[in-house]
C-alpha cells in the first residue's frame, strides 16, 4: 500500500510552490496520486494565507472533495502543526474521514516539542473507537511503540479490529532512518499488526528500502522530503508516488489498490 502525504504542516509555500495547499491543489495531486499507485491519503490543510489550519469546515469540505474525486482512503492527521490546542486536534473527528493519524507519544521535533501525553492519546483513541474511524498509529521513536502496546492492553482493539502502523524515521529528535532500526522497530510491533515506513529528508530512499524489503507499506509525499534527489527539487507529489510504485513493481509487490487497501485496514467505504 502507497500512502501519500501531500503537504504536512511545515513545509513554506513560498520556498516551495509545488506544495498542493488549496483545496484545487489538493484534489489535483490526490487524483494524480492515485493514479500512480496510492492507496491513501494523509492530509493536511492549509487555510487562506497557506498557513497550517485544523478549521473544521475546510476539514470536512475536504473530506467531501477528496471523496468525490477519489477513491483515495482519506486519512486526517490529528497532529496538525505543533502549535495546535488539544481540542482542535480531537475535532478533527468531526469531519468524519476514513481514517485518521494517531501518534504514540511526544516527541522532539527538530526546535520544537511534538504533544502527544497519554491522557490526549487516550482521550483521541477512544472517540476513534465510538466513531468507527481507522487509526494508523504514528511512530515516531521506540517509546511510541510501547505506548501503542500499553493503549491497545488498556483501551482494546481500535475500529475494525486491525492495527496499521506508520513509522516516521529520522525526525530530528526520533528514531534515525536506517534499516537497523527499521527492522527493530519492526520487530516490537503487535502481532499481526502491518506497517508503513516514511523517511523524513535525505532517509527518504533508506528507509523506503529498507520497508520494501521488510515487508511493509510505503508512505512518500511532500510533507516529508521536497527533494527529489541531490540537487533537484520535487516537482509534485505524484513523482514521489511514481518512484515508490516503480520499486514496489521491481520488487515483485505491486501497489495495492485502494479497495484492497480499505479490506486490509478494515475501513468501510463511506462514499
Ligand atoms: N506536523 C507534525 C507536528 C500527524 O500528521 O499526525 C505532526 C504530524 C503527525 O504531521
Ligand atoms: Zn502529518
Amino acid at each position: 500500500m502507497i500512502t501519500v502525504a501531500p503537504t504536512g504542516a511545515e513545509v513554506d509555500k513560498s520556498a516551495v510552490p509545488a506544495l498542493p495547499v488549496t483545496l484545487d491543489e489538493l484534489v489535483t495531486t490526490a487524483r494524480e496520486c492515485q493514479e500512480a499507485g496510492a492507496a491513501m491519503i494523509h492530509v493536511h490543510i492549509r487555510d487562506a494565507d497557506a498557513r497550517p489550519t485544523l478549521d473544521l469546515g475546510r476539514l470536512t469540505e475536504t473530506v467531501r472533495a477528496l471523496r468525490e474525486a477519489t477513491d483515495l482512503i482519506v486519512q486526517l492527521s490529528t497532529g496538525g502543526a505543533v502549535t495546535d490546542s488539544y481540542e482542535s486536534r480531537l475535532a478533527v473527528l468531526d469531519a468524519q474521514p476514513d481514517c485518521c493519524s494517531l501518534t504514540c507519544g511526544t516527541v522532539n521535533f527538530g526546535d520544537e516539542v511534538f504533544m502527544n501525553p497519554w491522557p490526549f492519546m487516550r482521550e483521541l483513541y477512544a472517540r476513534t473507537q465510538e466513531r468507527g474511524i481507522v487509526p494508523e498509529f504514528e511512530l515516531f521513536d521506540f517509546g511510541h511503540i510501547a505506548a501503542l502496546h500499553r493503549l491497545l492492553d488498556a483501551c482494546g482493539p481500535p475500529a475494525g479490529g486491525h492495527v496499521h502502523c506508520d513509522l516516521v524515521m529520522g525526525v530530528p529528535g526520533g528514531m534515525p532512518g536506517d534499516a537497523a532500526t527499521l527492522v527493530a522497530a519492526v520487530a516490537a510491533l503487535p502481532r499481526g499488526a502491518t506497517w508503513s515506513a516514511t523517511g523524513i529528508g535525505r532517509s527518504t530512499l533508506p528507509v523506503m528500502l529498507a520497508a520494501q524489503a521488510a515487508g511493509g507499506h510505503l508512505r512518500v509525499g511532500m510533507e516529508d522530503t521536497v527533494t527529489f534527489a541531490r540537487g533537484r527539487a520535487v516537482t509534485g507529489n505524484a513523482e514521489l508516488v511514481e518512484r515508490a510504485a516503480a520499486l514496489a513493481r521491481l520488487a515483485q509487490r505491486p501497489p495495492m489498490t485502494p479497495a484492497q487497501a480499505r479490506v486490509m485496514l478494515a475501513v468501510p467505504g463511506r462514499r
